[in-house]
């Protein structure tokens, strides 16, 4: 792959041919779902992704808005509006944000932040707040783009009944024949009527929001220099949502002191401390436009994405990883396992975590 990137991809781009023979490509990050490479050549860099068009349908749409979505920021930005550094596209030769090769690929670049880095676990309260105020702040910096504005890059993708549909229909499946591994975590999904009930109930009374959707620990770029919020990356699932959703998602990752894919099942816990914090700071950036109910909505929210996210790890198991990018056999069970586990652990604390959000 590499090669071919040197050879097809970085002529595009207009790199010159001595820099490209110099250039270093290399794979970046953790994603399950796109190949990302950090190209480095003398004059420059860029991060380089092939877009998983399986899982993105419509690539052209992901591009166009992650392009609104930086512009928009961007605007905020010289307005002093906001603080936080703006991923931009790398614009290709002949102009364009993304090449179509066909069966070689969707191809797109984005800036590279120097000194920028990115963690899989939140250590302490500290880095809880201040991730989450980042968070806050990029939530609130899209607050008065219209959440019309950029299209559904993912039709249904935070919807849990279709997910918990998806569950059903692969256990009916059993594809892989898989389901006598996980009997116990299916059950504890589809038992958790209450919970599907208040969702439908909530849902509807709240304000549809352009949220990033992906906001867990690994999508927020740390300055390694002083470990600083440096920008929110990974903007290519931004659409209309729901808060509930993007605080959720953050919260269920920044929660635990155990990676996503930890199988050490007895450490997987839903750190209070850590929830506490990261509710102050998200809250306070978001202050000035969370409806009462949105703010009450959040900790279901934090429910709703811990189970939707083990339930469709589970739902990739049983349908042979078709979905996730996995790095071993039953990799799919154990990200399911530690998702649900974090969502026992927060169901667990339910009486005095839901005074937070009072
Ligand atoms: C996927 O590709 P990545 O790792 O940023 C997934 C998210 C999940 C996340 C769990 C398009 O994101 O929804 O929350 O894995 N993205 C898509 O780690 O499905
Ligand atoms: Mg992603």
């Amino acid at each position: 792959m590499v090669e071919f990137i040197r050879q097809t991809i970085l002529p595009l781009y207009g790199i010159a041919a001595s820099d490209v023979t110099s250039a270093t490509i290399a794979p970046l990050g953790n994603g399950h779902i796109n190949q990302t490479y950090l190209v480095k050549w003398p004059a420059g860099q860029m991060v380089l992704q092939q877009i998983n068009t399986t899982v993105f349908t419509k690539p052209d749409v992901l591009i166009d808005n992650a392009a609104k979505v930086s512009h928009h920021l961007i605007q905020k930005s010289t307005l002093g509006e906001y603080q936080l550094d703006v991923i931009s596209p790398v614009v290709l030769k002949d102009g364009s944000l993304s090449v179509n090769l066909g069966d070689k690929g969707y191809w797109r670049a984005i800036s590279y932040l120097a000194n920028s880095h990115t963690i899989e676990v939140v250590t302490n309260q500290d880095e809880a707040k201040m991730a989450a105020s980042a968070f806050g702040h990029f939530a609130h910096a899209l607050s008065d783009l219209d959440a019309n504005s950029l299209q559904d890059v993912i039709p249904n993708f935070l919807n849990l009944p279709l997910r918990i549909q998806q569950l059903k229909q692969a256990v009916a499946d059993d594809k892989s024949q898989r389901l006598a591994d996980c009997q116990q975590w299916v059950g504890l999904v589809l038992s958790q009527q209450a919970l599907f009930a208040e969702l439908a109930k909530v849902e509807q009374q709240l304000p549809l929001r352009i949220c990033h959707n992906d906001t867990k620990i690994n999508n927020m770029l740390f300055d390694k220099r002083d470990m600083s919020s440096m920008a929110v990356i990974d903007i290519d699932t931004c659409m209309k949502g729901y808060l509930m959703y993007d605080f959720g998602d953050m919260v269920r990752a920044f929660c635990s002191p155990e990676e996503e894919d930890s199988t050490a099942l007895d450490k997987v816990i839903a750190r209070p401390e850590i929830i506490k914090a990261a509710t102050q700071a998200y809250t306070e950036q978001l202050s000035a436009i969370l409806t009462p109910l949105e703010k009450r909505s959040l900790w279901l929210g934090i429910k709703v994405m811990a189970l939707m996210l083990g339930s469709r790890f589970l739902t990739d198991h049983l349908n042979g990883d078709v979905y996730f990018g996995i790095h071993r056999e039953g990799h799919n069970l154990e990200r399911a396992a530690n998702q649900l586990t974090i969502y026992n652990s927060l169901v667990a604390q339910e009486a005095q975590l839901v005074t937070l959000f009072e």
